[in-house]
């Protein structure tokens, strides 16, 4: 069996409901529900189950202390000179960037692939269609989002299933930072 797996850290309620408040004034988009928000430290992709247990278990030997992480700002990302993704930032943070290089040698040691793409902390807030409205006023709106600091208690290895409605993320295993 298949499993299409990523790694991320869930934003606290506060911050989520935070988040679901900015959704709003941009046509053809599909925002984010509140289950969905996460920040991903690395997406795996599809691999069999033997690889997953693999996964889940170098994951559990990850050794990484909580950490303060704030939202700091909203940006886009662009495919082929289209927006394609709409994002909340966080606060610069070396302790997240220390997690999601341990998380990135558990993976390599359950024998992924290295990821080859600079880590660029988000959360994801929409997904645009190539008929979305303009987003320059929600970016202009949202340039200063900020939250009160909130402190990473553990992160998740989620189980993604795609269908016509949208991704389903389901947290499976959950790892606390000491
Ligand atoms: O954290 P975000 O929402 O930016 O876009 C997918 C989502 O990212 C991304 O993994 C996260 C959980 O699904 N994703 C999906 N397919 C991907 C791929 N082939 C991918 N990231 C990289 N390569």
């Amino acid at each position: 069996m298949s499993h299409r797996l990523f790694v991320a850290i869930k934003p606290p309620p506060d911050v989520i409901d935070m988040l679901i408040d900015t959704m709003e004034g941009v046509d053809n988009v599909r925002w984010q529900g509140e289950d969905q928000l996460h920040l991903t430290l690395r997406f795996i992709g599809e691999v069999d189950t033997p690889q997953a247990n693999d996964i889940a278990d170098a994951l559990g030997s990850v050794r990484a202390g909580k950490f303060d992480l704030a939202i700091r700002g909203a940006g886009h990302f662009e495919k082929k000179g289209r927006p394609h993704t709409l994002w909340a930032g966080v606060a610069p943070s070396r302790a997240l960037i220390q997690l999601q290089q341990s998380v990135e040698s558990a993976c390599r040691s359950a024998g992924i692939a290295p990821e080859t793409r600079v880590f660029a902390p988000h959360v994801t807030l929409a997904r645009l269609s190539g008929r979305a409205g303009d987003i320059a006023p929600f970016l202009a709106q949202h340039g200063a989002l900020r939250s009160e600091p909130f402190t990473v208690e553990r992160f998740f290895l989620v189980e993604s299933t795609l269908s016509a409605k949208g991704a389903h993320y389901d947290p499976v295993v959950a790892y606390g930072l000491s």
